[in-house]
């Protein structure tokens, strides 16, 4: 496994300096280094962008991410699940810097290279589905799904979109009517994109019932209250990222997609967390047995260069006009070298397997946790990307105050975990793949710790 070797020592291939694999604490956080320049932050970046971990980072590699003043944090949350491939993969770093001497931009809608076209292919080759495909890049998920969107409506010529509950899209006018949580993403931001419906989803911890039986209960609402006829697509998340890492009961994603098939309406996966190798298959899609006709691509594609990218059916993709699709930065040459080593990386280091380990050490200890404290209602998700859900033992309530104190406590120990959900109840763990097992197995005995004097 080379990559585990040669990215978790932090040696660049250029022969850096070396990131040690390990948690240390030399100041509480902030420390003073960190302090002064979050201060600024606080200066010259508005309120609204705001942060989580109290740090200044200076560098990430392995399963670290070192800040300002010499703290060493166990990162169990890969700036968002992007960084899946580990924060500075060689074949990354070096494509990166070859790339950039070479050429940083022509601008592919003026000047096309081979790059982008590369990258296309591979995603065409590596999503569900064996029919002919083609892919369109951009700069973010967000960006993605809308020009998902886009082609879908040009495509049936219908206008209407469905969003389902605790979905998350984007930030961006479209994104936002797609995203279902309202504070902090939408809340003072309308008004919204219209033709934008939400169906609910398959919650098998709160709801209860089968796939087939969630199923029939969005597609009776979507059927009275859009009809099948005004509708171009359905959007969802195969696993919800920030909804909560909510996994549909089996037989809910196939019966949704085969309703789609039956109206002639474009089902699109909405992969930007999911894709990647992140589930411990190359997309989550292919866990449920579906293959969408688009599917949105971004964070883990490029090694975290911002890249994106919108994959289907070929006759589909090929609806918009010529000059309908693009945008000034689309496919970065930059981003798109990034992306060819990544997605080296996922197909010959043994990533989907490393997926499937981290995620079973994850499974493993979160259920043994969950056995010994029943405020964890929950815990549920695939691979690299599994979370639990805090309740109220009593009563199931969700318990968002414990999620939140459990989280600081771990970042204060040191641990860079992530919430989530409609409720706020949930701790996420996205580690990125070039994380060594000790790190993980100690990352997560902070976190029994934490709930422990929670
Ligand atoms: N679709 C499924 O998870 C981004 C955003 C966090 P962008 N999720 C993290 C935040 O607070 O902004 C995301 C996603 C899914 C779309 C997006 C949007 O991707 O690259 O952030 O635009």
């Amino acid at each position: 496994m080379t990559l585990i070797d040669s990215d978790a020592t932090g040696t660049t291939p250029t022969g850096g300096p070396t990131l040690a694999q390990e948690r240390r604490l030399v100041t509480s956080l902030p420390g003073p280094r960190s302090a002064e320049i979050l201060a600024r932050k606080a200066e010259a970046v508005p309120v609204g962008v705001a942060h989580t971990v109290p740090i200044a980072a200076v560098a990430a590699g392995g399963g670290v991410v070192l800040d300002a003043d010499g703290n060493s944090l166990i990162d169990l949350g890969s700036g968002i699940a992007v960084t899946t491939v580990g924060s500075a993969h060689p074949k990354v770093v070096a494509a990166v810097a070859a790339q950039a001497a070479q050429f940083t931009h022509t601008c592919f809608m003026i000047s096309p290279y081979e790059s982008y076209i590369e990258v296309a292919e591979a995603l065409n080759r590596l999503t569900p589905g064996t029919f002919a495909k083609k892919t369109a890049l951009f700069n973010s998920g967000s960006e993605a799904v809308e020009n998902a969107v886009k082609i879908a409506r040009k495509h049936t010529g219908r206008s209407a979109v469905v969003a389902f509950d605790h979905g998350y899209h984007g930030r961006t006018n479209l994104t936002m009517a797609l995203t279902a949580k309202s504070m902090p993403y939408k809340s003072g931001f309308g008004p919204f994109a219209p033709e934008v419906y939400r169906a609910p989803l398959s919650y098998p911890f709160r709801d209860g019932l089968s796939g087939a039986d969630a199923a029939a209960l969005a597609i009776t609402q979507i059927e009275k209250q859009v009809g099948a006829e005004n509708l171009a697509a359905v959007v969802i998340e195969p696993i919800q990222g920030e909804g909560g890492f909510i996994v549909p009961a089996d037989g809910f994603l196939p019966a949704i997609v085969e309703w789609c098939r039956a109206n002639g309406v474009v089902f699109i996966a909405d992969e930007v967390q999911s894709g990647f190798a992140r589930t411990g298959t190359m997309f989550a899609s292919e866990q449920f047995g579906i293959e969408p006709d688009l599917i949105t691509t971004a964070k883990g594609i490029a090694g975290g260069l911002p890249l994106a990218a919108v994959t289907g059916r070929a006759e589909i993709m090929d609806a918009a006009h010529a000059g309908g699709l693009g945008g000034t930065y689309g496919g970065n040459p930059i981003a798109c070298a990034a992306a060819l080593a990544a997605i080296d990386a996922f197909e010959n280091d043994g990533l989907i397997e490393r997926a499937q380990h981290i995620g079973s050490i994850l499974g493993d200890r979160l259920r043994a946790m969950q056995t010994d404290d029943p405020r964890i209602g929950d815990v549920r998700g695939r691979g690299a990307m599994t979370a639990i859900e805090f309740v109220d033992p009593e009563t199931n309530a969700p318990d968002a105050a414990l999620a939140g104190a459990v989280a600081r406590a771990c970042i204060q120990s040191g641990v860079i975990v992530l919430t989530c959900g409609t409720y706020g109840n949930v701790i996420r763990f996205l580690p990125p793949l070039s994380i060594g097992d000790d790190l993980l197995n100690e990352g997560l005995d902070v976190l029994a710790d934490a709930l422990a004097a929670a």
